[in-house]
């Protein structure tokens, strides 16, 4: 499943069976004989490159249309069209795609799902159409893997045909991480128009599924991408384009791809910026931790070992700046990812959080990598006795501008469930939203706190051996899973939770230890070695991080995806850059 955002669970679950709708195509699709027949309809056009700017297309025509086709929400498409100073036209009828001038179709949700909508509503079919009159056409993620013939997920599923081949799951038995979640490097094969620009560098990926390239399908290639085997990353004909990566996530060389099929009658130049891209980056994330101070506003705060208030007097809330130009400073500065965790969401109600909505709508205006966003995801009821499902409180994250929402206290009840039962049951928050939305979309946070041991036998949870000692010489320690903001400890490790987590459809782990959080001495190696080494979602390293050797130690030395860090980047005592430079001195790839 690919990265969804709904705008409501009604309306997503409304969808019904793929198999049942009135699909236009016959056991051979006929839309790709069509293409075998009738490749002289595409006319190949010439490409040129320009900056990226915020300046609508020279035709004097600024609107582009969108196909969202209701199951959705395509927040940050739309945000970044607007910022390249393009308006919107939503399509709402077929008609609306055959009279588009160029047409975005930033696919979301299920393969199957997807399929259903578009077919129902007769869209598959003027779909068909306008790209087979090679009309501007740029399809993202999903957008890319509808055109083929049909998708694994869930499936074998139809879809629609253009292009030959079939859209497979990722083979984690290869040893390789699945979602694919991050900074990866493209392999341009052939002209591509769009991708002129970009170079050697590398763009962001957020999927499961993936079409393979081949003998077939070799014409419409335009790059792969590596990640356990070479998979289909772009694909262009003529004006149709259609990427797997996400322009609208991958900072200033994703704009620029965006703009260059904006704008594509423009003259240009192509002028290629070099980067040393080859495969996946480590990524390095910048955390805000946010909640509300005494006086209701809402800061940036940090804490020692989870404690954000000053030893003053006054014991006020730290303030560290405000949530949305600090984002907007982290992404300047190059942050792979931004994430909010709203730290008191165990006890306010997000739902009724407006300002923290407020600080995820402006962020994703003008920060174009992915937002997480976590802190108070459960089911709920108010004072009114209204009832919101945690589906419903993820739903209002994402349509807000959120990429992924990231679980802690809820996720820990589920698990314990998950294992007394040894059922799932389908109703925890995260299997409600990562069937929704797809695995990649939910991030499970981890909040654990050592506990020394003399003897590893002495818990039922998994011990290791620590490289420093306990207060009282003990080398051993288990990792203590805790709720609400490390207030309250649990009778689960971490390591029995991120396992449990990852069957009930966790796409990733952000794995803190509050015993170093704040403390700058470093990451725990120990913990992040165990628990990347016991799942195959990636983890995020967090907490600790206090110099630049702290990232590549923990790159070095664990199996971790990401490093996450907050008080050395809020407190400006290690800039971002530097963290990137000191990791590619060390031979560790990161988006430069
Ligand atoms: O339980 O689903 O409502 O989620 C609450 C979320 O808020 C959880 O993700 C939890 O980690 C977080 N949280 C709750 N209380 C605190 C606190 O600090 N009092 N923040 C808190 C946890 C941990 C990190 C931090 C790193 C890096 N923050 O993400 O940013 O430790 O810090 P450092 O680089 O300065 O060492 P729910």
């Amino acid at each position: 499943m690919e990265a969804a955002t709904f705008t409501s669970a009604s309306q997503f679950l409304a969808v019904g069976n793929p198999a049942s709708s009135s699909s236009c195509y016959g056991s051979y699709s006929p839309r790709l004989l069509r293409y075998k027949l009738n490749t002289n309809a595409l006319k190949f056009k010439a490409h040129t490159s320009s900056s990226i700017r915020a300046s609508a297309s020279s035709d004097g025509d600024s609107v582009v249309t969108l196909l969202d086709y209701g199951a959705g929400n395509v927040r940050s498409v739309r945000n970044a069209i607007r910022f390249l100073g393009f308006g919107i036209k939503d399509v709402q009828t077929p008609e609306d795609i055959l009279k588009a001038k160029r047409l975005i179709f930033p696919g979301v949700g299920a393969f199957a799902a997807a399929m259903d909508v578009l077919n129902k509503n007769g869209m598959a079919e003027a779909l068909c159409t306008y790209i087979e009159q090679d009309r501007p056409f740029l399809g993202i993620c999903l957008g890319l893997q509808l055109l083929f013939e049909s998708s694994d997920e869930n499936g074998p599923v139809k879809g629609l045909g253009l292009i030959p081949g079939v859209v497979g799951r990722f083979d984690s038995s290869k040893g390789i991480r699945v979602p694919h979640i991050g900074w990866n490097a493209l392999e341009i094969t052939k002209d591509s128009g769009i991708l002129d620009e970009i170079g050697n560098r590398h763009v962001y990926f957020v999927h499961s599924y993936r079409a393979i390239p081949s003998g077939d399908n070799q014409d419409w290639v335009s790059s792969t991408c590596n990640y356990g085997d070479n998979f289909i990353a772009s694909i262009r004909k003529g004006n149709v384009h259609a990427v797997q990566f996400h322009p609208e996530k991958s900072g200033d060389v994703g704009l620029s791809i965006l703009e260059r099929f904006l704008n594509q009658e423009s003259k240009r130049t192509k002028k290629p910026v070099q980067g040393k891209a080859s495969k996946l980056a480590k990524r390095v994330i910048a955390c805000l931790d946010v909640r509300a101070n005494d006086n209701g506003d809402l800061v940036v705060t940090k804490g020692d070992q989870y404690d954000v208030r000053e030893h003053t007097k006054e014991n006020e809330v730290r303030n560290l700046g405000k949530p949305v130009d600090l984002a907007g400073q982290y992404y300047k500065d190059g942050a792979d990812e931004v994430s909010f965790l709203n730290i008191t969401g165990f006890r306010d109600f997000p739902l009724g959080d407006l300002p923290m909505l407020q600080v995820l709508r402006y962020t994703s205006e003008n920060v174009f990598v992915p937002l997480t966003v976590g802190g108070g995801i459960r089911d709920f009821t108010d004072g009114n006795g209204r009832y919101y499902s945690s589906l419903e409180v993820a739903s209002e994250y994402f349509r807000s501008g959120a990429d992924k929402v990231s679980i802690g206290s809820d996720a820990v009840y589920a698990a314990e469930e998950y294992l007394k039962s040894g059922v799932k049951t389908g109703k925890s928050s995260l299997e409600q939203i990562s069937r929704v939305y797809g695995n990649q979309a939910v991030v499970v946070s981890i909040d654990p706190r050592r506990v020394y041991l003399k003897d590893p036998k002495d818990v039922e949870f998994k011990a290791v051996k620590v490289r420093n000692l306990g207060p009282n010489g003990e080398e051993y320690a288990w990792y203590q899973c805790t709720v609400n903001g490390g207030r309250e400890g649990r009778p689960i490790g971490a390591f029995e939770l991120a396992k449990a987590v990852e069957e009930l459809g966790a796409g990733e782990i952000l794995l803190n230890c509050i015993d170093c959080d704040g403390q700058g001495k470093g990451f725990d190696i120990d913990l992040i070695k165990l628990i990347s080494d016991a799942v195959s979602i990636p983890v995020i390293a967090s907490s600790g991080a206090g110099a630049v050797e702290h990232f590549s130690e923990v790159f070095n030395e664990t199996n971790a995806s990401a490093a996450l860090a907050a008080g050395i980047f809020h407190r400006k005592e290690v800039p971002i850059q530097s963290v990137k430079e000191h990791l590619l001195k060390e031979g560790i790839e990161v988006r430069a």
